[in-house]
């Protein structure tokens, strides 16, 4: 017998996806302090989601610290610019630090299946953190990166983060 620790079985939080069959949970991730309120936060995000309209691709950020089971959320939405194939966004995540210099932990979100140049070339999105993340989308990305137009790379297909 090996181990000391019994696996609880009362899960403190349960996140269930926001579609039949998004299958949440594709992109898990711890990603730093992306709200700003000192707290380490976590991500979960979908392998790809056709809900209807308004909201398609997505990740939930659950907050840590004190307001723990409090979650926020980044949403696509096909009808809104620069999301012309959301159905990805939210299948690959990485908090990659302050990149941006404010002391704040930034956001990449990752859609590997964008095809909206009519290849799987990919598409990422960086979003600076704070405490106006929430409710962001995909054209609200502070700033994104395709993946090469030439070839189905793609992009965002794996990412890692770091301080
Ligand atoms: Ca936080
Ligand atoms: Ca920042």
């Amino acid at each position: 017998m090996g181990g000391g620790v019994t696996p609880s079985t009362n899960p403190i939080l349960t996140l269930y996806g926001y579609w039949d069959n998004d299958m949440l949970g594709t992109a898990v991730a711890g990603v730093g302090d992306v709200t700003g309120d000192g707290w380490p936060d976590a991500a979960a995000g979908p392998y790809a989601v056709m809900g209807p309209p308004p909201l398609d691709g997505y990740v939930f950020i659950l907050l840590g610290g004190p307001t723990w089971g409090t979650v926020w959320t980044l949403t696509a939405n096909r009808f809104l610019p620069q999301c012309d194939y959301p159905w990805g966004f939210g299948q690959t995540l990485a908090g990659i630090g302050d990149v941006n210099g404010d002391g704040i932990g930034d956001l990449l979100v990752g859609n590997p299946i964008d095809s909206q140049f009519t290849t799987t070339h990919g598409r990422v999105y960086l979003f600076f953190g704070g405490s106006t993340l929430d409710g962001r989308g995909c054209k609200d990305a502070d700033l994104s990166f395709w993946g090469s137009l030439a070839s189905s790379s793609r992009f965002g297909q794996s990412m890692a983060g770091g301080e």
